[in-house]
């Protein structure tokens, strides 16, 4: 079982163009890691694989420029076209297991757990990191089944050793107990993407996480 201790990113970046509010999410991106991004996932919803791998293409111009781990959202063709560092998948994604299968240790996979009852399959065994989604309930995404909260995060805690990440209305002032609560990393989207200076907004986040 991999150990918690081994994923050293604190602050998440989950970004798409939408979020960043008609500014342009490479430079969004690019100022996340001025301000101490250290991970980055696109999250794009509603292209199709080749947009969706035209834009990730130029992400990783960015992350590679910065030594930053690139995560692909739902899309595993994508992920392996542009050779991200990882996927990450939820219930209604291909299964870790499989995606383990067909590529061996290729990619880092995270799955979000929304059910206690997933910790318990193999999906969850198979899978490098997992998200506590949503750990507050969040209006970037609506269709979420369980609110964690900071007690449900401490429960997970206690059921595995794998890295937790803690994705839903995170904002400076909850990061800290979060971490604080087992969570190994915190993931953003509004609290950076939605911000009027995203440097700074990243760098007052990652000065939570101290
Ligand atoms: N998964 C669970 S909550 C969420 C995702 C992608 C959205 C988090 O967005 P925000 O704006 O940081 O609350
Ligand atoms: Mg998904």
């Amino acid at each position: 079982m991999a150990n918690h201790t081994m994923f050293p990113y604190k602050l998440y970046l989950v970004i798409s163009a939408e979020a960043c509010k008609g500014r342009n999410y490479l430079q969004v991106a690019e100022q996340a890691i001025a301000g101490g991004v250290e991970i980055i996932q696109l999250r794009e919803k509603t292209l199709d694989t080749e947009t969706f791998t035209e834009r990730a293409l130029r992400l990783k111009e960015i992350t590679e420029r910065y030594n930053v781990p690139l995560i692909i959202n739902d899309n595993v063709a994508v992920a392996n076209a542009v050779d991200a560092f990882g996927i990450h998948v939820g219930n209604s994604d291909m299964p870790p297991t499989e995606i383990r299968t067909k590529w061996g240790n290729q990619l880092q996979i995270g799955y979000s757990i929304e059910y206690l009852s997933q910790l318990d399959t193999a999906e969850t065994a198979t899978a490098d990191h997992l998200g506590i989604s949503p750990i507050f309930s969040t209006a970037t995404k609506t269709d979420t089944v369980t609110e964690w909260g900071l007690e449900g995060l401490q429960k997970i805690r206690s059921l595995t050793d794998k890295p937790l990440i803690a994705i839903g209305n995170v904002n400076k002032s909850n990061a800290a107990a979060i971490i604080q609560a087992g969570a190994d990393c915190i993931a953003v989207v509004s609290a950076i993407c939605a911000a009027d200076n995203p440097e700074k907004a990243a760098y007052e986040l990652r000065r939570c996480l101290l």
